[in-house]
């Protein structure tokens, strides 16, 4: 066999065994040395070829679609500097546990080390961020019995018990078009991953702390069901506190979605302050709940698939790595209805909906959006079915804190590392894989950081609706010491970083639909209207502070006349 159909071969193998182990997206840049790899993804009829320009948003749309899926999405690019874009990315996609198979090619060993162009050391080049790497090797016919084998091994560490991304390095020697024989035969691989109960022994410890005491459910990325929730908090008379990522924010009046407000008054969180915490998944990103749980000095048992324990306050004193649902159904199966004073649900349900009664009134049809009004109406006017892609820093925050029910959507956020980059190209990646109507929320800073998200947007079968919520700069500094302590030139050359950039004419170049919105009755139109499309509203940073202010202060106010 000539090398370039051994490289061929090689390459199809490869693909082959990744479509037949459920990949179904692939993303490339262009580039010369990936070619024997791009044509053999670009022939696999099992698998979509997306072609971004930039590594950097080709790898964040690769994440999109993998956080979309759950299933490792194919990425690849050429050697040299392309390759080392794709890092930001794949830091994420290891934080936030995303699957992601990340091909570079790369120029063979002999043209290493000798100023040959395009031609850096790629090995280990994405460090301690990959749950493994492997460099094959020049393909090689002599080997073609290990090359299922490679790629199996490459699909189980991205997909293990912590899944992330895995670095695939391909050194392929020129020529680099061939035509692919017959490949090696297929071994079925087994991917075991069933639930299994609890052990005995931990099961009662756990039931043990959970019974008669005054506790809280917490929700968070990676909970369980909320029907399996509904039935966990039933029993144990407990409040759900459940933040939008989690999918289990219902219109249920024990799941509470306003806790930020009322925690911040001082009776009510005192009154409230649990014995016992049972969190599902990653923590909320509210502050004031963290601050609220540091000082309850309370038990927290942590459940989640992940063997990795996000505890940043230290406070878990029980770790419990299994399925959620399998734990929640494992409790109940022990626990029967709990003794727990009826009043303690009571007050959280009063302070519940007291907190929702402000905040509706306050943010349902407002006649000059805030950016809390802006979070609640986006959530609320989506489609059923629809994803929902919130950027950090006050988007995803403003959900939280202030949207009504989200059960009727897929939210998803680039919270592994908070990043403010690559998330137009997240939200891309999900539309893409999700094929259903899918908004964008997300400031102006971070929608700058990623407008290559927006190339050849137009020509996708992506239905994208980006709400960009644009103060002229970052408005989360707005709620820091620094503002305060800072002159405000000073400031606003620091952090408030005001650029002035007309986002509307930028989206136009790019030939999107633009529209500028200001009252909640035309933010909910233009939501309805199908993507891609890119819908600006302009707030005010200083205002946006005092908004927030308002809105916890007439929270305060209500709780005090209850
Ligand atoms: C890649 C990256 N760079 C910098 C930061 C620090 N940072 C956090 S929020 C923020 C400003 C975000 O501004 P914008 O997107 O307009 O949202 P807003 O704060 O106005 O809601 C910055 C620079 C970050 N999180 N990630
Ligand atoms: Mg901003």
């Amino acid at each position: 066999m000539q090398s370039a159909d051994v490289t061929a071969t090689f390459c199809a193998t490869f693909v082959d065994e990744w479509c037949s182990l459920g990949a179904r997206d692939v993303v490339l840049a262009p580039g010369s040395r990936s070619t024997p790899m791009a044509l053999a993804l670009a022939a696999e009829s099992r698998c979509r070829v997306h072609v971004f320009h930039d590594e950097r948003s080709a790898s964040f749309a690769a994440l999109g679609m993998a956080l979309t899926r759950g299933v490792p999405t194919l990425l690849l690019c050429t050697s040299g500097t392309a390759a080392v874009n794709f890092h930001a990315a794949v830091v994420e996609a290891s934080h936030a546990e995303v699957p992601l198979i990340v091909l570079t090619a790369d120029r063979p060993p002999e043209l290493q080390g000798i100023g040959a162009p395009q031609t850096i050391d790629q090995q280990r080049l994405f460090g301690v961020a990959v749950r493994s790497f492997v460099d094959v090797g020049v393909p090689d016919d002599d080997r073609r019995s290990e090359w299922r084998r490679v790629a199996q091994r490459v699909w189980l560490a991205a997909t293990g018990q912590r899944p992330g991304p895995v670095h695939v390095n391909l050194p392929f020697r020129e020529p680099l078009v061939g035509e692919a024989g017959d490949l090696p035969a297929r071994e079925e691989v087994r991917q075991p991953r069933a639930a299994r109960p609890l052990p005995t022994e931990q099961l009662s410890h756990l039931c043990s702390r959970l019974v008669g005491r005054r506790g809280v459910v917490v929700a968070g990325v990676g909970a369980a069901s909320s029907a399996a929730l509904t039935r966990l908090a039933e029993t144990l008379a407990w409040p759900v506190l459940v933040e939008p990522r989690s999918g289990a924010r219902i219109e249920s009046e024990c799941f509470i979605r306003h806790a930020d407000a009322f925690l911040r008054h001082e009776p009510t969180a005192k009154a409230l302050r649990p014995e016992v915490v049972i969190r599902f998944g990653a923590p909320h990103a509210s502050k004031v709940m963290a601050g609220w749980l540091r000082d309850a000095e309370c038990e927290m048992v942590v459940v989640g698939e992940s063997p990795f324990l996000i505890d940043p306050d230290r406070r878990c004193t029980m770790h419990v790595i299994a399925n959620p649902d399998a734990v929640c159904e494992d409790v109940l199966k022990v626990v029967a209805r709990s003794a727990a004073a009826p009043a303690w649900l009571g007050g959280w349900v009063a302070a519940e909906q007291s907190s929702r009664k402000v905040i509706a009134s306050l943010l349902d049809d407002e006649a000059a959006l805030s950016e809390p009004g802006v979070a609640r109406t986006v959530a609320a006017a989506l489609p059923r079915g629809a994803s929902l892609m919130v950027s950090s820093s006050m988007p995803v925050r403003d959900l939280e804190w202030y949207a009504g029910a989200t059960d009727h959507l897929r939210v998803l956020a680039n919270r592994g590392a908070n990043g403010i980059d690559g998330v137009v190209s997240s939200a891309v990646g999900v539309a893409l894989a999700s094929g259903a109507p899918t908004g964008l929320l997300i400031g102006d800073i971070a929608f700058l950081h990623d407008s290559n998200g927006l190339v050849a947007l137009r020509h996708r079968p992506a239905d994208l609706r980006i709400v960009v919520i644009d103060n002229d700069g970052g408005g989360i500094f707005s709620f820091l010491p620094q503002r305060n302590t800072l002159a405000t030139d000073r400031f606003e050359q620091l952090f408030g970083t005001p650029h002035g950039t007309d986002l509307a004419a930028l989206a136009n170049a790019h030939g999107l639909a633009v529209e500028s919105v200001s009252t909640t009755a035309q933010l909910r139109a233009a939501l309805v209207a199908q993507g891609p499309r890119v819908i600006v509203v302009r707030t005010n940073r200083d205002r946006n502070v005092q908004q927030h202010d308002d809105l916890h202060a007439a929270v305060a106010r209500a709780l005090d006349g209850a």
